[in-house]
């Protein structure tokens, strides 16, 4: 039997048994290091390939490391990763079961980006659930970087995207209770659920990511966060590393958060110094109201440090790396 057979078949009958086993070895490795800079716990580990993702979504990342391991791209990765979290009507942040907005329509950003910098985006997508996959339509059969709203459904269902209504009974029911008080205050963690930003990094060294979401619920109609804007929401250049943000996007634009980020690493930073001072740059705005939202990032840089950091407690990031797949407390700024 050649060798890609025989790692197709194994991963193919292993898969199950691989992804749970992975989900119940969440063990914390002691491949940790604390910074005499930041004080900060700093990942010293660099092997390849590995996937990390915002929030708890060992299913997402345990799918991006499988194609990983079939010898498949970052790119095809995040892209399968991120789908795991579209399809999960459970999750009410994100693809199918995303909370509405306030007209009561579930609205869709998304944005991929590969290696060489090529990147493509929707915003305002609706009836199409897997809005990074049209996102990487985008990006590969248009001379465009971005489609919204309209144009981005016609697009999505010429590219052969089935469209659906993407409102659960469940998502109508929270968004009727909603209506009751309407009263719009973002919510500063939702567990386990919400929009998904991830980054992957192949077994050659190349690094994409991927970044979608149902955005804010109960949002003005037409609303965009930074999720699908390529510098704010997701930022990858393969000379560096790559950083994916999650939380308020308004202040995470404002900021251009994840070419901050990747930035600072430019200059020096490590993944984790660099997502603590992007952090730091929206809570010692003057006057910020910063205990009243929660912002994300987490990066890799190239050699496969990782980091992550938030405005507050109760942020993860799932780490599928070596055979292990967990999920990760992040550090953060509010200790009040
Ligand atoms: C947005 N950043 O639309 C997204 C929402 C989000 O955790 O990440 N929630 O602003």
């Amino acid at each position: 039997m050649k060798r890609r057979q025989f790692i197709k078949k194994t991963s193919l009958t292993s898969a199950g048994i691989a992804i749970g086993a992975s989900l119940t070895n969440c063990t914390n490795s002691n491949k940790k290091e604390i910074s005499e800079a930041t004080g900060s716990t700093v990942e010293k580990t660099a092997s390849l390939p590995l996937v990390i993702a915002t929030w708890n979504v060992k299913n997402a990342t345990a799918a991006a490391m499988e194609v990983l391991e079939e010898g498949g791209n970052a790119l095809d990765a995040v892209e399968q990763g991120c789908r795991v979290e579209e399809a999960n009507e459970k999750g009410q942040s994100v693809g199918k079961g995303g909370l509405p907005d306030r007209d009561g329509h579930v609205t869709l950003d998304a944005c991929i980006m590969n290696h060489k910098g090529d990147c493509g985006a929707v915003v305002y997508l609706k009836d199409i659930k897997h809005a990074v996959s049209v996102a990487r339509k985008v990006m590969e059969d248009t001379p465009h970087v971005m489609l919204a709203g309209d144009g981005a459904k016609q697009f999505a269902i010429s590219s052969g995207f089935q469209p659906e209504d993407l409102l659960t009974e469940a998502s109508k029911k929270a968004w009727e209770d909603w209506k009751v008080e309407s009263e719009y205050k973002p919510i500063i963690n939702i567990e386990n659920h919400d929009t998904i930003g991830m980054l992957a990094i192949d077994k050659n060294g190349d690094i994409s990511g991927a970044c979608t979401t149902s955005g804010l619920a109960y949002k003005m109609a037409g609303r965009v966060g930074d999720s699908p804007i390529i510098g704010s929401g997701l930022f990858v250049d393969n000379e560096i590393g790559a950083c994916v943000a999650t939380g308020l996007g308004e202040e995470v634009v404002k900021t251009v958060g994840s070419f901050l980020v990747v930035e600072l690493m430019r200059q020096g930073k490590s993944p984790q110094e660099a997502c603590e001072e992007a952090i730091k740059r929206i809570v010692s705005k003057p006057e910020s109201n910063y205990k009243d939202f929660q912002v994300g990032y987490i990066a890799v840089n190239k050699k496969g440090e990782t980091g992550s950091y938030a405005i507050h407690k109760g942020f993860t990031m799932t780490k599928c790396q070596d055979g292990e797949n967990e999920a990760l407390e992040s550090g953060f700024f509010n200790k009040t």
